[in-house]
């Protein structure tokens, strides 16, 4: 799909700014337009405001304001800099591990028969994950063991002492820096709570403390929230493997009952999908006037139910009121997290029903059915039947964009590695081989949410491009998966006519684009499994900090971005998020976040405004840990040596002949 490039516009998705230019024209705002309208605080902006208290808020600004501002407390500026980053990267690690919680209840309450309608469906993975937590396997049915392990899971919750489980999954040099510096998780709560105890007024008032307590926190999250709940949704709703769909705005169907399915929990969604193709459901839609239901995925629900059963995305965060403003959702059903309280207010202006489905998340003037696990599919007919009601209610309003881009996504870290190798001979080694060879420069994690104050897209667009150009294999999460699936990146024939020559003989020999599709927010954990893989595999040094990869989120603006950066950072990665520092009031913060956490854990916090500039950061820091490896210097076309790549076919034949023997 033709993608917009200039900058006097609101969205490089073409398709999404069709809709802004129809809104425009009818009176109808969205987020674009309050971006415009209001301006950021600057001085919450720079992390100079403290409101932890009723003696304030305080603002510290001035001149010479990091020497001699205080808060009434006396709270200096690094002090409250330092604060507001923790409790950002706290309250973003609460908001994935109560999604995690919820998925471990749910497996527990999958496994005792107690949600009747979920059944532990990739047996093979929930043995994986009971080896790792040291659930006995030999002899038990999947619900024995599957009630061990969510009984397991649910402990890293609450414990108070030791170590999270799931530390010991990375490289052994890893964890010996974490332990070092005292940032080892013991409970995920206990470390959440501990962030909001220190950062209350009067407790802990040493930036380099405060800052090494969101390291700490950070890493509760990604090997603690996130990593369980990818594990627990592959469990329970099946390990991701390659899907074709389709993205854009244009996915909704104008014959069909459209249900946008919003948020990031994939346990409702799974059974609204499940029950959509239902005679009695599709019976009940035409009974409306509409020949079908269309399901279509938003935000990060939209990656879950992208990856396990190709239902198209509408797109991330930024496309929520743009799916409304179609004209053709009859539901758009949400449950936690990115759910713009302006949904509800757009929706008023069109037919579309807002359904909330949980009790942490309701909304004025929506409708709420909340979801519950023992009666999960009744509740899905409902909400589907709650749609179909609504359809004969649609009118002519709206923007009816239809063009679609098609997309592949579903790699997890699991088919990577069975790409690589087949079914017996599954391995990274490939990868890095072909890294060590300079066929591939490095690895980029693009990831991360959309934000107003940058025109949609636009830098995942432009580092996506420059990246696959340059021979580096990039994986995406999220939004920015959504950006690239938008832009047409998600298609091997497209993507890999834009890939440089040793990026392209690689993803034509394993069969996979240049930029693969990981998943949801919560899945940058797989991304930490792969890196972990490739450590293991040898030959790239032994720890994450030394691979020539690098995490950025362009276009970010949520606390949970903030969390999953900071995780990186604290596993050795060099981490490089697009605006403005939330710090950069703060000259000693600042250097906290690069020079202090690069001395102890190899990975450092950059904020780059200016796109080009992220991508030469990148590659000159891929460049670095590359020589730093002594591995040879990265030239386009010019290849070292290295093992023979099998292709799909040679893979095959050589399965089978394994098979046989
Ligand atoms: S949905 S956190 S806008 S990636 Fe996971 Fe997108 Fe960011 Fe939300």
């Amino acid at each position: 799909m033709e993608h917009v490039t200039t900058t006097n516009v609101q969205s490089a998705d073409k398709v999404a700014e069709e809709i802004i230019e129809w809104a425009h024209s009818h009176g109808v705002r969205s987020a674009f337009d309050r971006a415009e309208a209001l301006k950021p605080c600057p001085i919450g902006h720079t992390g100079a405001c403290c409101k932890i208290c009723f003696m304030g808020p305080c603002r510290l600004v001035g001149p010479d304001a990091e020497n001699s501002a205080t808060g009434v407390c006396g709270a200096t500026l690094p002090v409250v800099a330092a604060r507001n980053m923790l409790r950002m990267v706290a309250a973003g690690t609460a908001a994935h591990s109560d999604h995690a919680r919820d998925m471990a209840f749910t497996l527990l309450e999958a496994a005792t028969g107690e949600a009747p309608d979920i059944k532990i469906k990739d047996g093979k993975k929930l043995n994986k994950v009971a080896s790792i937590v040291g659930v006995e396997t030999a002899g038990r049915t999947k619900e024995e063991i599957g009630k061990d392990v969510a009984l397991k899971l649910i402990e890293d919750f609450g414990r108070q002492k030791g170590e999270l489980s799931y530390i010991k999954r990375a490289p052994k040099k890893r964890q010996e820096i974490w332990r070092k510096w005292g940032i080892v998780p013991r409970g995920i709560d206990r470390e959440i709570a501990e962030a909001m105890h220190r950062t209350n007024m009067g407790v802990d008032q040493e930036p380099e403390n405060l800052m090494m307590a969101a390291m700490k926190v950070s890493l509760a999250d990604g090997w603690g929230g996130c990593m369980i709940s990818t594990d627990i949704t592959d469990i329970l709703f099946g390990t991701p493997s390659p899907k074709h769909s389709t993205a854009s705005l244009g996915v909704m169907k104008a014959g069909e009952v459209n249900v946008v399915l919003h948020g990031h929990e994939p346990t409702l969604a799974e059974m609204i999908v499940d029950v959509s193709g239902e005679p009695g459901i599709l019976e009940y839609a035409r009974s409306k006037g509409a020949t079908g239901i269309n399901l279509v995925g938003m935000c990060c629900t939209a990656n879950e139910v992208l990856m396990r059963h190709g239902i198209p995305t509408a797109g991330g965060f930024l496309n929520q009121e743009l799916a409304v403003m179609t004209g053709l959702a009859e539901a758009v059903v949400v449950d936690v997290q990115c759910i713009m309280p302006a949904l509800a207010q757009a929706a008023k202006q069109f037919h579309t029903k807002v359904i909330t489905t949980s009790h942490k998340g309701k909304m004025i003037d929506a409708l709420h059915i909340q979801y519950d696990e023992h009666r999960a599919k009744e509740i899905a007919r409902e909400i589907l039947k709650t749609a179909c009601d609504n359809y004969p209610n649609r009118t002519s309003k709206g923007s009816r964009v239809t063009e679609t881009t098609p997309v592949i996504a579903g790699f997890s870290h699991e088919y990577i590695e069975y790409m690589q190798g087949g079914l017996y001979r599954a391995s990274f080694r490939p990868l890095n081989d072909a890294i060590m060879a300079g066929r591939i420069r490095g690895v980029v994690g693009l990831v991360g949410c959309n934000n107003p104050r940058t025109t949609q897209d636009s830098f995942h667009d432009y580092l996506a491009t420059e990246f696959i150009k340059n021979d580096v294999l990039v994986v995406s999460t999220g939004c920015g998966a959504a950006a690239c699936a938008k832009a047409g990146y998600m298609l091997p024939e497209t993507a890999l006519e834009q890939a440089g020559p040793g990026l392209r003989e690689v993803c034509e020999a394993i069969g996979i684009p240049p930029i693969l599709h990981l998943g949801s927010c919560v899945d940058n954990s797989r991304i930490l499994t792969i890196a972990t893989q490739m450590v293991e595999e040898g030959g790239l040094g032994d720890d994450i900090s030394d691979l020539p990869a690098v995490g950025i989120a362009p276009e970010w603006m949520s606390e949970k971005a903030l969390a999953i950066g900071v995780y990186f950072v604290a596993s050795g990665v060099h981490v490089i998020f697009g605006s403005e520092s939330p710090v950069s009031a703060s000259s000693v913060v600042q250097e906290i976040k690069t020079d202090l956490w690069e001395k102890r854990t190899g990975g450092k916090l950059q904020f780059i405004a200016d796109p080009k500039e992220i991508f030469e950061t990148t590659i000159a820091s891929i460049d670095k840990k590359r020589d730093a490896l002594k591995l040879k210097k990265y030239e386009p076309g010019k290849f070292g040596a290295e093992r023979v790549l099998l292709t799909m076919a040679d893979r095959r034949k050589l399965e089978r002949e394994q098979a046989a023997s």
